[in-house]
C-alpha cells in the first residue's frame, strides 16, 4: 500500500475544561520528536504549525466554561480538518478532548464528500457524551461525542455537515461514566468496551470487531486517542487520571492492529498536559504509540530513559 503524507496539526486548545496546560501539547510533541519518528518509518511529514481559535462574539456562559472560545475552535478546526484530509493524514497534536468536536465533525464533512461513511474510535477512560444541559462539571471536553453524534443542546455550536451516527462509534478504555451519559449510551447503539471486558477478554476482541464493522462498509476511520486511556502510573500528565488504565502493551498492541487494518485516516492525541508531565515521559509514550500506530514494528521500539 502506497505511505500516504503525514500532516502534523497543532491545536494548543485548553478552552474544554478549567485545569489549564493542554496549550503546551503541540510543542510537547515536537520536543518528543513526533515529526522525526514518523518520517524514519518512511512517510513524508509536514508540521503545519498551530491552529487559532475563530474570533466569535458571544456572550460568556454561567455554567459552561469558555463557551465563545469553545466555539470558535470547533469552527477553526473543523475548516482545517476539512482542508487537510484531502491532502495526507492529518494527526491533531492536542489540546484538550474539547478538540475532537471540530475535527470529527471536519472528518465527517470529508467523509461525506467522499461518499463514505466516517466511524470514529474513542480510546479514553471517559465517555465524554455530555450535552451542555447535562453536564455537571460545565467543561466541555465531556461533550464532544455528544456534539459529532448529533444530540440536542448544542445550539451555541456550528451545525453538523454529517453527524456521525452512534453505531460507527467504538469506545475502549471506558472507567468513569456519569449516571447522564451512562443512560444515553445505554439507549443507543455505539460499541462499548471497558476495562473491564478487556481484562476478561483482551483488548484485540472489541477492536477487530469494530473494524471490521468499518471494512464492511468502506468506511473511513477516526481515532481519537485520550492520554487518560493509559493507566496514570506510566501516562502521568493528564489532568482527569483514573486508574486502572491500558498498559503499555494493551495501548501498542492496539495501535499495530490499526495500522495492519490501512483503515485510519486521521487521529487526534488529545488531552496531554506537559506541566503535569514526569521528564516527558508521557509524551514520548504518546509519541511512540503514534509510531506503532503509523507502522513501527516491535523491535524498532526505542529504549527510554527518565
Ligand atoms: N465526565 C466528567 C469528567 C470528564 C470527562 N472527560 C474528562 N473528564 N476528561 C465531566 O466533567 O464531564
Ligand atoms: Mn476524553
Ligand atoms: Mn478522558
Amino acid at each position: 500500500m502506497e505511505k500516504r503524507d503525514l500532516l502534523l496539526v497543532g491545536a494548543p486548545m485548553d478552552a474544554g475544561k478549567r485545569r489549564q496546560g493542554c496549550r503546551m501539547g503541540p510543542d510537547a510533541y515536537r520536543v518528543a520528536g513526533l515529526e522525526k519518528a514518523l518520517s524514519d518509518l518512511g512517510y513524508s511529514v509536514a508540521d503545519l504549525g498551530d491552529v487559532a481559535p475563530d474570533p466569535v462574539d458571544m456572550a460568556e456562559h454561567d455554567h459552561l466554561f469558555a463557551l465563545p472560545e469553545c466555539v470558535g475552535w470547533t469552527r477553526a478546526l473543523a475548516r482545517v480538518a476539512r482542508d487537510t484530509a484531502g491532502r495526507g493524514i492529518p494527526i491533531f497534536m492536542g489540546g484538550d478532548h474539547a478538540l475532537s468536536m471540530g475535527t470529527v465533525a471536519g472528518m465527517a464533512a470529508h467523509a461525506q464528500d467522499q461518499g463514505r461513511p466516517l466511524f470514529v474510535l474513542w480510546l479514553d477512560a471517559h465517555s465524554d457524551f455530555h450535552t451542555p444541559n447535562s453536564t455537571g462539571s460545565g467543561n466541555l471536553h465531556g461533550t464532544p461525542v455528544a456534539y459529532f453524534t448529533g444530540q440536542p443542546g448544542f445550539e451555541a455550536f456550528p451545525p453538523l455537515a454529517a453527524p456521525v451516527p452512534t453505531d460507527r462509534v467504538g469506545m475502549i478504555g471506558l472507567r468513569s461514566v456519569d449516571p447522564h451519559e451512562r443512560a444515553a449510551l445505554e439507549k443507543d447503539k455505539a460499541m462499548l468496551a471497558d476495562m473491564r471486558s478487556i481484562d476478561e477478554h483482551g483488548i484485540k476482541a472489541p477492536l477487530m470487531a469494530f473494524l471490521d464493522k468499518v471494512r464492511a462498509t468502506d468506511g473511513m476511520l477516526h481515532v481519537s486517542l485520550d492520554v487518560d486511556f493509559l493507566e496514570p502510573a506510566i501516562a502521568p500528565a493528564v489532568g482527569t487520571t483514573v486508574p486502572g488504565g491500558a498498559t503499555e502493551r494493551e495501548a501498542h498492541l492496539a495501535m499495530e492492529l490499526l495500522h495492519e487494518s490501512g483503515l485510519v485516516c486521521s487521529l487526534d492525541l488529545v488531552e496531554l498536559n506537559p506541566f503535569l508531565d514526569e521528564r516527558g515521559r508521557t509524551a514520548k509514550l504518546m509519541v511512540d504509540l503514534a509510531a506503532s500506530l503509523m507502522g513501527r514494528r516491535i523491535f524498532d521500539r526505542p529504549t527510554r530513559s527518565f
